[in-house]
């Protein structure tokens, strides 16, 4: 009956007024100045770069809100089937510029804001990174958005609006991580539109009471009530009108005081709800590879989880068609274990509200859900306690042990007599206390199951969900090799070289971008000698760009005819950070005892660091604290020493770069020469930044580990360096360490000396650091023993490698040309026909 109202008033008069923003540069600055004066109440001629921005932003947000309307329209419409990507992390970085660029407005805007008296360089610099994840977890899911949206497809993300994103990092003169709250909020975000008005009830604690009626129902009561309440942020996609939608939810009280305690006079006891309700949503867990017990965390998952069920299926709903069909019109990808909880609530409804038979609700279940793994570290598995879920969410916890029944029971059917089997699938880990296993329960609830890279895959199906792959058959396990959007890692970050590309493929960058492997045509041009000369200038001009940028943040002058070799990831054990500086304390002491002669033939390198160590106080509770933050501690106080030795300084320096970012990454990605993915066989499910660098002409120093494998199959061998123990050795290797134990100055001379000298207190601290050396010198899990001297030849063999600088920029060139496949373009239309079964919609 709404339909019939529609529209209201005169189509005609509606449609006049619909048309789409102009976009020639003077409806832009008219555009500007209107915000100006009305969004922003401000007197146009004295604006600071800050007003300008969100000046800006509001602007080209009026041109995403009428292409994202447009979309939304043409899905409820044409009603496709639509997938849903679940993350607790969207690492988004900055939006305005790549709004600009995939609006393909960036230039008219340059020229606008300029004619305004501001620089489009200094506007972009006033916006705080979107920073609501941690790593590559966060940052894959924010690729994906992009390429949903340049692809068409009808994605949209669902997490939460964190009121603090990741900590920032600052770095004390000593060395010290210090954390401290990231605000990202403060000055509004014009890229999110509150909808106050789409919120959902969710439940947590209470009481779950089957009704044993012959029906598998149960009624959850009691127990404490929250709102999540919806806030939309727009991704539009490439040279497209499709914007997609990233809905987060935050956290409110129901009422916002409760009137009982308001009576009594228990003014704090009023407020304390509404302050219990909000700790939800208020802060990003800064986890990495280590997951705690927390009720918090719980929360925030359960949160989530329930809010965007609830959301998903009213919009199925208004499609009309009976729940049996729930598959036929959705999917939901869930990015690691932290949504699983979407299982058994999608259970629950379907049971307690549906009326639906067990079996059938199962049914749907199964054929809804997607789940891609991101890690077999043993540490990083997900599990919760049983008393916690029971506790929490009692009709979850009742769901889950009939879940496993069922699934146990069909086990036995198929293995007869196999204890040691049931006892290790079951979802339920027996100890002090019993845990629920979420990797399970996420593999046995959904379709299919992947890992992010081929030998990762391989590895999950063999080593963590072997005996799931026994049981249910090989064709649900797969392997989906991460990608990263173009957009953001070549066009957006390196300017310089997309213009490149595009003159010399003598095609417009809305083409190769979303066409990848269109790149592989730069392959003659390796032999070309004045596209190489431009080739090697850009590079150089990006090295000057970081140089510049890191004189103006740190006061630091830095070298640029030096080679730039940089490692920036978080900092963890697996990926050896430890590892790089040693080898770089290696080189110093190399130097050191060089003759002049000898010196004039090195070629001067510039190390980088970056990364974020988990904070302190989190990490003090875990048995065996790691040694990340000494890490960093190690690389600063090294760096000064280095940096201030007359003897080696023009030829070696060093640099931790503080609070590593997406935005920093991109400026760091297109200056580096090397870049370092030195992770132990087996251990780095896949890398993107690997990606990052090999796409902007960065060669890749790595282990045979994660997609470094794939890189290398894609642009040869000869064009990476690689090192180290393969993955199959790993495990011998670590029997060796615990059971024949051979001491490290006879096993490895090199590196006992290296550690020696950090004893002997080179770089100070001596008895700071003697907990870290000892990680290698006793048991040495990450294998740094094993790995150093052949680690050390493949430094020489870049060394080397840069000496000929012509066949450098050849390999440089070539390992770009070869990146076609690591597009998030690939990756996403993978998900979507392979697992998902959705199309690309074109909104016209
Ligand atoms: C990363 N995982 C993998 N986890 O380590 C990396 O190899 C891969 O390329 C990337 O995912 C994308 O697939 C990762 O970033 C986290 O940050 C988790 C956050 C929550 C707790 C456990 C770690």
């Amino acid at each position: 009956s709404g339909k019939e109202k529609w529209p209201r008033g005169e189509e005609k008069v509606w449609k006049e007024a619909m048309r789409d923003l102009d976009t020639d540069v003077s409806s832009i600055t008219k555009s500007f100045v209107n915000h100006v004066q009305t969004s922003l109440a401000r007197q146009p001629y004295n604006l600071d770069n800050l007003g300008a921005y969100q000046a800006a932003a509001l602007s080209v947000r009026d041109n995403l809100l009428v292409n994202w309307n447009e979309t939304s329209l043409q899905y409820t419409r044409k009603a496709p089937k639509r997938a849903y990507y679940l993350s607790l992390e969207f690492l988004m970085g900055r939006t305005l510029d790549n709004a600009l660029l995939n609006l393909g407005l960036k230039d008219k805007y340059a020229d606008g804001v300029e004619q305004l008296g501001f620089s489009m360089e200094d506007i972009l610099d006033q916006e705080r990174d979107a920073a609501l994840g941690n790593g590559g977890l966060g940052r894959l899911a924010a690729c994906y958005l992009d390429s949903s949206a340049s692809q068409e497809l009808p994605v949209w993300g669902y997490g939460l609006r964190y009121k603090y994103g990741i900590f920032q990092q600052l770095i004390s003169p000593e060395g010290n991580q210090l954390e401290a709250p990231d605000p990202w909020l403060d000055n509004q975000n014009p890229w999110e539109l509150p909808r106050l008005d789409v919120a959902y009830q969710v439940r947590f604690y209470g009481h779950a009471d089957r009704l044993n009626d012959g029906t598998p129902r149960a009624v959850w009561a009691g127990g404490q009530e929250v709102l999540a309440v919806a806030y939309d942020v727009m991704i539009p996609g490439c040279y497209t009108k499709t914007t997609n939608n990233l809905r987060l939810w935050e956290s409110k009280p129901k009422r916002g005081f409760d009137l009982n305690s308001f009576n009594a006079g228990n003014y704090e006891g009023a407020v304390e709800s509404s302050n219990s309700a909000a700790a939800i949503t208020s802060v990003l867990y800064p986890n990495d590879h280590t997951t705690f017990g927390k009720e918090l965390r719980l929360k925030q998952q359960y949160f989530w989880t329930a809010a965007s069920l609830a959301d998903i299926i009213r919009r199925f709903k208004n499609i009309g068609k009976p729940i049996t069909e729930f598959p036929d019109y959705v999917a939901i990808q869930l990015n690691d274990t932290h949504p699983t909880l979407a299982i058994p609530e999608l259970m629950r409804i379907l049971i307690d509200e549906e009326d639906q038979p067990w079996a059938t609700a199962w049914q749907i279940v199964t054929n809804t859900f997607f789940y891609t793994n991101h890690t077999v570290l043993p540490e990083a598995l997900e599990k919760w306690p049983v008393p916690l879920l029971e506790h929490l969410l009692p009709r979850h916890m009742q769901i889950i042990y009939d879940i496993n029944l069922l699934f146990l029971q069909s086990v036995e059917r198929k293995f007869p007599g196999d204890r040691d089997r049931l006892g290790r699938m079951s979802l339920i880990e027996e100890g002090f206390p019993k845990q629920v296993r979420m990797a399970f329960l996420a593999s046995i609830g959904s379709r299919k199951v992947n890992g992010v890279a081929e030998l990762h895959s391989d590895l999950v199906k063999t080593t963590i969900l072997k005996d799931f792959v026994e049981f249910e058959g090989i064709s649900k396990f797969g392997n989906v090799t991460n990608g990263i959007t173009p957009r953001r890692w070549l066009d957006q970050c390196n300017p310089e070289l997309s213009a490149l590309i595009s003159r010399t493929l003598k095609v417009d960058k809305a083409v190769w971008l979303k066409e990848l492997t269109r790149l592989e045509q730069l392959l003659p041009f390796a032999e070309d000698a004045a596209f190489r000369a431009e080739w090697a200038a850009i590079k150089q001009r990006n090295k000057e760009r970081l140089a510049h940028h890191v004189q103006v943040t740190l006061g630091l002058t830095i070298n640029t005819n030096a080679m730039f070799d940089v490692q920036i990831k978080r900092l963890h054990e697996y990926k050896r950070q430890t590892l790089n500086i040693l080898g770089v304390i290696h080189r110093y002491l190399t130097l050191k005892n060089m003759s002049a002669a000898e010196k004039k033939k090195v070629n001067p390198r510039v190390v980088f660091f970056a990364g974020k160590a988990a904070p302190a106080y989190y990490i003090a509770k875990l048995p065996s604290p790691p040694n990340h933050r000494q890490t960093i501690r190690l690389i600063v106080n090294v760096a000064r020493v280095i940096n201030a030795d007359p003897d080696t300084k023009d030829l070696l320096s060093l640099y931790f770069l503080p609070d590593y970012s997406v935005s920093l990454a991109e400026v760091l990605i297109p200056a580096s020469d090397i870049s370092q993915h030195i992770s132990t066989a087996g251990t780095e499910a896949s890398g993107t930044s690997n990606m990052k660098f090999c796409l902007n002409g960065g060669l890749l120093l790595g282990t045979v580990d994660g997609a470094n494998i794939e890189i290398a199959e894609e642009v040869g061998e000869s064009n990476v360096f690689f090192f180290g123990h393969l993955t199959p050795a790993v495990e011998d290797l670590r029997y060796q360490h615990t059971y024949h134990p051979v001491p490290i100055e006879e096993k490895c001379p090199a590196l006992a000396h290296v550690l020696n000298q950090v004893s002997a207190g080179l770089f100070g601290d001596a008895d700071v650091y003697e907990p870290l050396l000892n990680t290698i010198r006793q048991g040495d899990h990450y294998l740094l023993s094993d790995d150093f001297d052949s680690y050390i030849a493949a430094l020489a063999m870049v060394d080397e490698a840069y000496l000929d600088r012509t066949e450098w920029v050849k390999k440089s060139i070539r390992t770009t040309a070869k990146m076609g496949k690591f597009s998030s373009d690939r990756a996403i239309m993978e998900y979507a026909e392979s697992y998902w079964n959705i199309e690309p919609l074109s909104v016209v």
